[in-house]
């Protein structure tokens, strides 16, 4: 397909990544090989990744993970979704970090993996100037306990670098509120809070993450199944992390313009737009906006307007969030 107009040469900021969900097919597989380990269930013919649905894909997001070892192979990590940052035009990233798949929690490995993580994302801002921030994610089905060892992990790390606390996972797991814990933990360490919702779950669902104390939601799009609500997050100012190729390609909407972001734009909702797991989904940042401007006719001001919330709504302090305003 081709598209009237290319907005890969727009400056843009990406909020919502998860680091081994952006792992490109072919570093998993030779990571795999060199590792002898057989993961040939988990890609298709043409050597993409193969899921059925959201929790098939959580499953083969796991077993990608798995050949994920040590800090260097991290570093080698950030390196490979750093290159396909830069080359979609991304100035700044916040990526998702969990101590379930490095460090299995334990802070002492915690801080090894993020050291090397930082390492490597330092050498590509100097290379390509694209400047890496990590939010930490507890995963909601791996349950309260774990995601009470994350935060503290979390709030060990807090700081210059590591920037937010989230949850991520199968949405329709557990109640936000068995969660409240871990995120009054980081928020006393001072970390920003996100939390994935609306993805799976219907309006209710936003409403009882917004329970947590976030400040931004993952995805968030099903608010738009209830109006009050949607006033309420443009009244709040709540910023929600939306990733619409994502939602399309796990069949959250059929089609790009059956997508609710520009309605809960046009509503008033500080709406930003990123790729989740970009290679699961078969996309990048530069499709994303492609795509977006196909679908509702945006042009280059709407998408300045959205890359300026993006900038505001990041969690950096504020002489980097001045670098990329
Ligand atoms: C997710 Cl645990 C996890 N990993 C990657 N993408 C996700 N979306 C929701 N949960
Ligand atoms: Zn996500």
């Amino acid at each position: 397909e081709e598209f009237p107009v290319s907005l890969s040469h727009l400056p843009k900021v990406e909020l919502h990544l998860h680091l081994e969900g952006a792992a490109p097919p072919a570093f998993i597989r030779g990571l795999a090989k060199e590792k002898s380990v057989d993961l040939s269930g988990i890609f298709d013919e043409r050597g993409a990744y193969k899921y059925k649905d959201f929790w098939d894909f959580l499953k083969v997001y796991e077993a990608a993970t798995s050949v994920l070892e040590t800090p260097e192979d991290y570093a080698r990590l950030t390196t490979a979704v750093l290159e396909e940052s830069a080359a979609s035009g991304v100035i700044y990233g916040e990526t998702f970090l969990s101590p379930d798949f490095c460090g299995g929690r334990d802070v002492g490995a915690w801080r090894e993996y993020l050291a090397a993580i930082r390492e490597a994302a330092d050498r590509a801002e100097a290379r390509d100037g694209v400047v890496l921030r990590g939010i930490i994610t507890c995963i909601r089905h791996f349950g309260p306990e774990k995601a009470r060892e994350t935060a503290v992990c979390a709030a060990e790390t807090a700081g210059d670098w590591i920037v937010g606390f989230g949850i991520a996972g199968d949405e329709l797991a557990g109640k936000p509120q068995d969660f409240a814990w871990s995120f009054d933990c980081a928020r006393e360490a001072g970390l920003n809070l996100t939390a994935h919702a609306g993805e799976w779950g219907g309006p209710e669902s936003v409403r009882d993450a917004l329970t947590l104390g976030v400040t931004r939601i993952g995805h968030g799009v099903r608010a738009i199944e209830d109006l009050a609500l949607v006033d309420r997050l443009a009244e709040d100012g709540i910023v929600l992390e939306v990733c619409p190729g994502s939602n399309v390609a796990l069949g959250v909407y059929r089609r790009w313009r059956d997508h609710p972001i520009s309605k809960l734009y046009e509503r008033g909702v500080k709406v930003t737009v990123s790729t989740d797991d970009p290679p699961f989904f078969h996309t990048t940042m530069n499709n994303e906006y492609d795509r977006l401007a196909d679908a509702f006719d945006w042009d280059e001001g709407a998408f300045a307007d959205i890359a300026r919330t993006s900038a505001e709504a990041a969690f950096c302090d504020g002489e980097t969030r001045a670098r990329i305003l």
